[in-house]
């Protein structure tokens, strides 16, 4: 290891709050609202409240791909939160999701309305709610939740472990780079397993565990996430590739990667979406 640090934890963890860095000024040791802010609420029955980051687009994903099949139900409303101006430590927010992190989905199609927070579980809701993009005989349903649950517990490494230290951070240290994109590339290597014996995930069907990972491991490997393309050798993923490529030109998907989003060509970007024609 080439660099060595000096850095002795003290007895008791304090809050330095002078850190220079993207988030520090969000990052907080504690949960809670940091002030009162209504949720706007639009005319169809699911209101979604996110932003296109992977964890986002997942869902938006989602809903147009049933949109696409027919499901008429599954109309949403998609507002905009920015999350670089704190807009989730909002009252209104907190109450939708007391984690403070997109997406959160109210749905309002319910008895009493129902909330769902973390993005596995709006996937999953929404499959079960529409009868699609989620086997029903139990061998085929737990593959998918197998693969929908390696990614929720895999992605962190991904974006809070290599991203942050490789991307974000304003100082780059050998040791966790080291130690994170070791773990995605065994993460890479998972996947270019399984994808060399099937065409999706889970076998010949595209699913939410598709959905799911290409969001996040389907835009490192095509679309340059955190600049790494060239350091992780992503392209070497010859089937992570191939199977990223086969989901990123389904059209469901490229209308789901524009809603929420603020950031890239102009021409792509819709921050909210209200119905099918804001997605011209
Ligand atoms: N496990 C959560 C993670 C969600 C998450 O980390 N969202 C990020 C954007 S991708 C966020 O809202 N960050 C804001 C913050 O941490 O304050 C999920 O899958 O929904």
């Amino acid at each position: 290891m080439a660099e060595k640090t000096s850095y002795t934890p003290p007895k008791v963890w304090e809050w330095h709050t002078d850190e220079e860095s993207q988030w520090s000024s969000l990052n907080r040791p504690i949960a809670g609202a940091t002030h009162d802010k209504e949720l706007p609420r639009g005319k169809h029955p699911h209101q979604l409240y996110s932003l296109a980051t992977p964890n986002g687009v997942k869902v938006t994903v989602l809903f147009e791909e049933l949109l696409a099949l027919g499901k008429e139900e599954a109309e949403y409303d998609a507002w905009l939160i920015r999350i670089g101006d704190g807009e989730q430590f909002g009252s209104g927010f907190v109450e939708v999701n007391p984690n403070s992190k997109i997406p959160a989905l109210m749905d309002y199609s319910t008895k009493t309305p129902t909330r769902v927070f973390e993005s596995g579980a709006i996937l999953l809701y929404l499959a079960e709610k529409f009868g699609a993009f989620v086997p029903t005989e139990q061998s085929a349903r737990a593959e998918c939740m197998s693969w929908l649950f390696w990614q929720m517990g895999s992605a962190p490494y991904l974006g809070g472990g290599f991203g942050h230290f490789y991307h974000y951070a304003h100082e780059k240290y050998e040791y966790p780079i080291d130690r994170f994109a070791m773990e995605v590339k065994r993460q890479l290597d998972v996947l270019e397993r399984n994808l060399a014996e099937r065409q999706f995930l889970c076998g010949d069907d595209y699913n939410i565990a598709d959905i799911a990972t290409y969001a996040w491991y389907g835009n490192l490997v095509l679309n340059d996430q955190y600049e790494a393309t060239e350091f992780l050798d992503v392209k070497s993923y010859k089937n992570v590739v191939r199977w990223a490529e086969e989901i990123q030109a389904r059209p469901a998907v490229q209308r789901g990667r524009r809603v929420n989003r603020i950031r890239g060509p102009e021409e792509l970007q819709v921050p909210e979406r209200h119905d099918a024609s804001d997605i011209s």
